[in-house]
């Protein structure tokens, strides 16, 4: 076999993890470490000459800036090119323009106010400010946690993406060198770091994520530990901008929600609601090729600007369209979260990023893989209520609505496409059944329609209070805590095709209570009870489905399903029309290999991802080797 060529003064093989620059004279490539070029710097070189070939051909050139206003600032300045999103001048320009105030659309909130059972019931559909942390649960480093400081926990060797703003191009870089970059007297660059999770690092435990975010989490409530897949991480992100940092508008991966809060420093949000009008334009100038060149804001009705300053938190909703002006530097945190409450809403953002082909690394990581496990904890919960005589919230029905058109969806094109379907779970037996308990839902509502006034299906106080719980609770199967003989006998029992997944009950450990309580929360009973008071007591499960207050999807922008995406083609019944079985029909069926058992599987973030939208861009010859590693790693951003 032939020896692999070396490169570098170094005389290493090719690692793609590792930037490399072309020399103009020798042609010899290089590691940005080893000869002192960062990657985002080598967007500045005109002539690269290597340090054998400086002695002799003198130092490296420079690229020449002619503009301002272009990523490219060495296209001509002759005014016949429009201004691009994150330059010097856009910025600029950004700071006069005018917006409708946030005060419109922000609903202040005292941190001990946002609860689970005020969202429930109210809804989760405009952003929440909080000034007053008390009672949130958040925890943070005190007000002076420096930039060093997060080098001092997260290691200076930790490799991030930062964003050059000034071209909205990304690169890799060793934190060690972004701070050493940010304490410069004059830097030549705004660099803005909006991608560095932290949870596996020291500084994790210097911060807890506010309870709401952690008690809605899909991710935190219904990830089974024993899953074939590595658990998303993305819950706990370090944002640290330089002044004049700019995002430009996106919606956050998978339509997660996001809380942030700002440390130091200040943070401006443009922000756009997701009504179906906003989300069509949304997706159109995401696919114009002069995306950058168009201000997002301007094609919408309203944009709100919403000025976050520091000790601020702030909550986004779910599929809210939003850029974002570090208007001094600063240093936040935030984390992403899918939820119960907008599942309709995630659901049609998740569909936009396939339409617009984001690069799985942009993308909520295993986002169907979820899914799935959530259908299948809230099939128990359906059929618990039902058991009980319970009516589910009016949010928690249209979720599962939602959630069972696009199950099917996914299905239908799992046989071609590589798939995220747990092991433990049956597709379509799961589809059927949440279809069955909806159906039985519609069928009672309807009844109850005939029969008004009457009190058929009541919240009894007592079904709604600790002994229901406790007795649900008992009743409830976590899937964490299955054990491998359990485990392995699912397993058996599904390639066996013995009876459904739902039959194999087994009661839980007291330990488990927490998290049975915080199940029993997802699924709305807690709330029910809290927010119950005496009248609800009285009340039928579907008057609540013309209370304006209500959590239901008849807000008029966020009806129940999804605006565009595909629609299944199966009849009116809910019926697969045929059976669905890429998994069922075979006892050994092949495995993904992302499914295969890893001992201890890396956990999964998309680090280079948030809040970035890939751009496209031509690469230099000077990078282009840089660039071939990150294609393979970026899946064609570059190229
Ligand atoms: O702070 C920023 O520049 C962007 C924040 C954001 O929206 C995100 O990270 O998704
Ligand atoms: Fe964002
Ligand atoms: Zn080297
Ligand atoms: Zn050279």
């Amino acid at each position: 076999m032939a020896a692999a060529p070396l490169y570098c003064v170094c005389r290493q093989p090719y690692d793609f993890n590792r930037f490399m620059i072309e020399c103009d004279i020798c042609k010899d490539w290089f590691h940005g470490s080893c000869v002192q070029v960062v990657e985002h710097h080598a967007a500045d070189i005109d002539v690269y000459h290597c340090p054998n070939c400086e002695p002799i051909h003198g130092p490296s050139m420079m690229k020449k800036r002619n503009n301002w206003h272009r990523h490219d600032y060495t296209e001509p300045n002759d005014g016949t090119r429009p201004v691009q999103a994150g330059t010097a001048v856009f910025v600029q320009e950004l700071q006069t323009r005018s917006f409708a105030s946030g005060d419109e659309i922000l609903v202040p909130m005292h941190g001990s106010q946002v609860t689970q059972c005020y969202l429930e019931r109210e809804g989760f559909h405009y952003p929440i400010v909080v000034h007053d942390l008390d009672g949130l649960g958040l925890k943070l480093p005190p007000p002076l946690f420096s930039v060093s400081d997060v080098e001092h926990y997260v290691g200076a060797n930790k490799v991030i993406d930062v964003i050059d703003v000034a071209r909205q191009a990304d690169s890799k870089l060793k934190l060690g060198e972004f701070v050493k970059y940010y304490y410069q007297p004059e830097r030549s660059k705004v660099l803005n770091l909006i991608s560095l999770e932290f949870s596996d690092t020291k500084m994790s435990n210097l911060v807890e994520v506010p309870e709401i975010a952690r008690k809605m989490s899909w991710v935190e409530n219904y990830w089974p530990d024993d899953s074939f897949f590595p658990k998303p991480f993305v819950q706990k992100y370090c944002l640290m901008g330089m002044k004049n940092s700019y995002t430009d508008f996106h919606i956050d991966f998978g339509g997660t929600s996001v809380w942030y809060h700002v440390l130091w420093g200040e943070k401006i949000f443009y922000l756009i609601k997701p009504t179906k009008a906003n989300l069509a334009l949304y997706e159109s100038w995401s696919s114009s090729p002069n995306q950058s060149e168009i201000f997002f804001g301007d094609k919408v009705d309203k944009c709100y600007k919403c000025v976050v300053k520091q000790g601020t938190t702030i909550f986004l909703p779910t599929g809210w369209i939003h850029a974002v002006l570090t208007s001094q530097d600063s240093m936040a945190f935030g984390g992403n979260f899918l939820h119960n409450l907008n599942i309709g809403m995630q659901l049609r953002c998740y569909e936009m990023e396939r339409r617009l082909k984001t690069p799985d690394l942009f993308k909520f990581p295993y986002f169907e893989a979820i899914c799935w496990y959530v259908a299948n904890n809230l099939l128990e919960t359906l059929k618990e209520l039902r058991e009980d005589n319970c009516q589910p919230q009016g949010y928690l029905v249209d979720g599962v609505k939602a959630l069972i058109s696009s199950l099917k969806t996914w299905l239908r094109r799992e046989v071609r496409e590589c798939f995220e379907v747990p092991d433990n779970i049956r597709p379509s037996r799961l589809i059927k059944a949440l279809t069955k308990e909806i159906r039985y839902l519609e069928d009672e509502s309807n009844k109850a329609g005939k029969s008004q006034g009457s009190a058929e299906w009541p919240l009894a106080r007592s079904s709604l209070e600790k002994g229901y719980q406790a007795q649900r609770a008992a009743r409830r199967k976590l899937p964490s805590n299955l054990d491998v003989l359990e485990l392995h006998t699912l397993e058996v029992l599904k390639r066996l095709e013995v009876g459904p997944l739902e039959e194999v009950k087994r009661p839980t450990s007291p330990s488990t209570a927490d998290a049975i309580q915080g199940m029993l929360s997802m699924a709305g009973l807690l709330c029910q009870q809290a927010s119950a008071g005496g009248d609800i007591l009285q009340q039928h499960w579907w008057s609540s489905q013309g209370n304006s207050n209500s959590n239901s999807s008849s807000d008029t922008w966020d009806s129940s399903e999804p605006c565009s995406a595909p629609r299944s083609p199966e009849g009116e019944d809910g019926s697969l029309g045929e059976e669905y079985s890429y998994r069922e029909s075979s006892l050994s069926p092949p495995l993904h290999p992302s499914k295969r058992h890893a001992p201890n599987p890396t956990p999964i973030s998309n680090q280079a991802t948030k809040g970035k939208r890939p751009k496209k861009g031509q690469a230099t010859t000077k990078q282009r080797l840089g660039k071939i590693m990150k294609m393979s790693r970026h899946k064609g951003l570059f190229l």
